[in-house]
């Protein structure tokens, strides 16, 4: 009962911007991008689907239980074989999983075909999973004959007696070098390894693509809020892999546009103008606080 009491507070509680986890929490992170938002409708269509049948094998078993015991049928019928039934049962799933399938290859290719926008407009970003921490690329920025591009290291590193996180700056979530990107923008993510392979995954984005040494993967995301979004590596990469997070600041066009200008000169100049933005944000509680 308590359990109940505190999962629905915390649902409650949860911040408009709920962009992470959050303690006692149920459900997905709110979705961030049309991406994600599709995902949610087809768990809840699944959600339907396989409730359904476990309430249907549910009830079969039940009646079984009830009517054919050996109280209630002391003599037990001796067929083997029912040729409709068999049809029933062999035809039933497949057309269920037909179903399901067609759901969910829907959201698959619209996950994996890029959309119809102009070149220009799309950010480009390299990121390459290293044991342990982020490397992004921002190819189409060139400073000095090369890309611009910075290492993203977690805050946290999981040591004992480690103060805990902030809402802002989440225990194991939190980086120095955020990635930044603007928002309402196609944002092109090509996945690379240095090493093993890692996983890029953003939750509220619904984007998980593994970095794979010596392959470049590519996932894309149009995020429709500014905020601050986490994920981490979500492919076991040795000791580290539960610290390096990805942190993600999605910003105005002219946010980005001022942020871009200062880390082509130093990356830290960047990082203190990204964490003037967020100064006026309202600090929200996180659930385990209250
Ligand atoms: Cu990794």
């Amino acid at each position: 009962m308590r359990w109940i009491a505190v999962a629905l507070l915390s649902l409650l509680s949860m911040p408009a911007m709920a962009d992470q986890p959050v303690d006692g929490a149920l459900g997905f992170q709110p979705a961030a991008t049309q991406i994600a938002e599709r995902i949610h409708s087809f768990h809840s269509i699944l959600l339907v689907i396989i409730t359904l049948i476990v309430i249907l094998v549910m009830a079969l078993l039940l009646y079984v239980i009830l009517r054919h015991n050996e109280k209630a049928n002391p003599v037990p019928s001796k067929f083997s074989h029912n040729t409709t039934i068999e049809i029933a049962w062999t035809l039933a799933p497949v057309i269920i999983l037909m179903f399901v399938a067609f759901f969910s290859f829907r959201e698959l290719y619209y996950q994996d075909v890029f959309p119809d926008v102009d070149e220009v407009e799309v950010v480009n970003i390299k990121a390459q999973g290293n044991q342990w921490n982020w490397t992004y690329t921002y190819t189409d920025v060139i400073v000095d004959d090369y890309p611009m591009e910075f290492v993203s290291n977690p805050i946290h590193r999981g040591f004992e007696g480690e103060p805990d996180g902030t809402f802002e700056a989440p225990r194991n979530l939190a980086v120095d070098l955020p990635l930044v990107v603007p928002v309402d923008t196609v944002v092109r993510v090509q996945t690379a390894a240095s090493d093993v392979i890692h996983s890029f995954a953003v939750p509220a984005f619904g984007v998980k693509v593994d970095a794979v040494p010596g392959r470049l993967n590519e996932l894309w995301f149009r995020v429709e809020e500014t905020g601050t979004y986490f994920g981490q590596c979500s492919e076991l990469c040795g000791k580290d892999h539960a610290f390096m997070p990805i942190e993600i600041h999605v910003v105005s066009q002219s946010d980005y546009e001022a942020w871009l200008e200062r880390a082509q000169g130093s990356v830290l100049d960047a990082r203190e103008f990204l964490a003037s933005l967020s100064e006026g944000a309202q600090p929200v509680q996180l659930a385990s606080a209250q």
